[in-house]
C-alpha cells in the first residue's frame, strides 16, 4: 500500500504521517509538499530515517512535476492535506488560495484520474457551511447543510470540494471529502489562535482577542481527526462527506483564558483588537454520520487535550523558536501591529 500526503509538513499532514506510520508497519507513505512557511520539515525529523516514508519537495499545481510522480509511484490513495489554511491570510491576499487549493485539487485529481488511483480522499473544513448563530446551541452542521461562504479561505475550499464531487459523478474518480471542525495539538502553525496565546504568554506579549471574544469554535484534538480520516479511507463510501467534530464548543475568550489559567499567569496581557472581516460566528459540527457509520468517537476531551498540547509547547520550544525567528516576525507586525 502507497499513500501520497500531501501537505505532510504542516499541521495536520504532519500529524497523519506520524499516526500512519506508527499504525501501518506495511504502509508506504510518500510527503508532497512545496515546503511554504507553513510547511516544516522539522514536523517529521523524528520519522525521518524510517524507510516507510519519502518526503518529496513539490507544489500540488506543477501539473507536469505531479504527473511525473504519479506515473513514477503510482499510490493507491492520495490523502490531500496541501492548502493554504489561514483565513487572516486570505483576507489579506486571495490569490494563492484559489491557485493552492481550487488548481492544486484539481491537478490531483486529473492525475488520480488518468493514474486510475484507488481513493483520493479531501481533506476539507467546517468553514465551507458558513456559520451559525451563537443564540441557536440546537443548530448544527450537517453534510447537507448548504454551502455558504464567508472567507477567500473558506470559498476556495468550497470550491475544491465542488470539484471533488463533479470529478467523481463526471470521470468516476474514487473520492471521499471529509470536513472537520478546528483542530488544536502538537505541531500547529503559531499563527493559529491556540498556539498564538501559548507563545504569546510565555513570551509576556498581549493576548489578540478579535472583536468581542464571542465568536466559537467547535475544537477537536488532532489525534482525533487522523483516526477519523483513516476510518474513512478504510470503511468509508465512494462519493460521500464526512463531517468530524466532537461536540467541544468553546468561545475565543474562555479558550484564552483557560489556556492562561493552566500556565498559572493572570488574565492582564488579555487586548481586544479589531474584529476580523467577515469574521464567522460560531462552527458546530454534528458527526452522527461518522458516529453510527464507522463507530467514531473523539477520544481526547478538551481538558485533556490543552493541557497535552500545552505541555507540547513547552516541551518543544525548539520547534517553535524556530519558526518564529523568520518570516513570522514580519507577519505578526504587518497583522497585529496597528490593530
Ligand atoms: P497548514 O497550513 O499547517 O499546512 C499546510 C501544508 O500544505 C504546509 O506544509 C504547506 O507547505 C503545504 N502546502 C501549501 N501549499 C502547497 C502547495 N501548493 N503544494 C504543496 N504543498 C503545499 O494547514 P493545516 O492546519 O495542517 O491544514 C491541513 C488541511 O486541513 C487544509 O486543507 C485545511 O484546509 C484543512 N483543515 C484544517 C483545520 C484546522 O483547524 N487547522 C480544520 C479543518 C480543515
Ligand atoms: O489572534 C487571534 N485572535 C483571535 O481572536 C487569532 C489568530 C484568532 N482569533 C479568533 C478568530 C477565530 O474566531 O480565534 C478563532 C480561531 O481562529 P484561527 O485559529 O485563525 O482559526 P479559524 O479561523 O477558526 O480557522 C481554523 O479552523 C478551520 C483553521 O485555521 C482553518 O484552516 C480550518 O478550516
Amino acid at each position: 500500500m502507497k499513500i501520497f500526503v500531501t501537505g505532510g509538513a504542516g499541521f495536520i499532514g504532519g500529524n497523519f504521517i506520524h499516526f500512519m506510520l506508527t499504525k501501518y508497519p506495511d504502509t508506504k507513505i510518500v510527503c508532497l509538499d512545496s515546503l511554504t512557511y507553513a510547511g516544516n520539515l522539522s514536523t517529521l525529523k523524528s520519522v525521518e530515517t524510517n524507510t516507510n516514508l519519502q518526503f518529496i519537495k513539490i507544489d500540488i499545481t506543477d501539473r507536469k512535476g505531479i504527473f511525473s510522480l504519479f506515473e513514477a509511484e503510482k499510490p493507491n490513495v492520495v490523502v490531500n492535506f496541501a492548502a493554504e489554511s489561514h483565513v487572516d491570510r486570505s483576507i489579506e491576499n486571495p490569490d494563492i488560495f484559489l491557485k493552492t487549493n481550487i488548481l492544486g485539487t484539481q491537478v490531483l485529481l486529473d492525475a488520480c484520474r488518468k493514474y486510475g488511483t484507488e481513493r483520493f480522499h479531501q481533506i476539507s473544513t467546517d468553514e465551507v457551511y458558513g456559520d451559525l448563530p451563537l443564540d441557536r446551541p440546537d443548530l448544527l452542521f450537517k453534510e447537507d447543510t448548504p454551502i455558504q461562504t464567508s472567507s477567500p479561505y473558506s470559498a476556495s475550499k468550497a470550491s475544491a470540494d465542488l470539484l471533488v464531487q463533479a470529478y467523481h459523478r463526471t470521470f468516476g474518480v474514487p473520492v471521499t471529502i471529509s470536513r472537520c471542525s478546528n483542530n488544536y495539538g502538537p505541531y500547529q502553525f503559531p499563527e493559529k489562535l491556540i498556539p498564538l496565546t501559548i507563545i504569546n504568554i510565555l513570551a509576556g506579549k498581549p493576548l489578540p482577542i478579535y472583536g468581542t471574544g464571542q465568536n466559537v469554535r467547535d475544537w477537536l484534538h488532532v489525534d482525533d481527526h487522523c483516526a477519523a480520516v483513516d476510518l474513512i479511507l478504510n470503511k468509508g463510501n465512494i462519493g460521500e462527506i464526512y463531517n468530524i467534530g466532537g461536540h467541544n464548543e468553546r468561545s475565543n475568550i474562555e479558550v484564552v483564558k483557560t489556556i492562561i489559567e493552566i500556565l498559572g499567569k493572570g488574565q492582564e496581557l488579555i487586548t481586544y483588537v479589531s474584529d476580523r472581516k467577515g469574521h464567522d460566528l460560531r462552527y458546530a459540527i454534528n458527526p452522527a454520520k461518522i458516529q453510527n457509520d464507522m463507530g467514531w468517537k473523539p477520544t481526547t476531551s478538551f481538558e485533556e487535550g490543552i493541557e497535552k498540547t500545552i505541555a507540547w509547547y513547552l516541551d518543544n520550544r525548539k520547534w517553535w523558536e524556530e519558526i518564529i525567528s523568520g518570516e513570522y516576525q514580519t507577519y505578526y507586525s504587518k497583522m497585529y501591529g496597528k490593530r
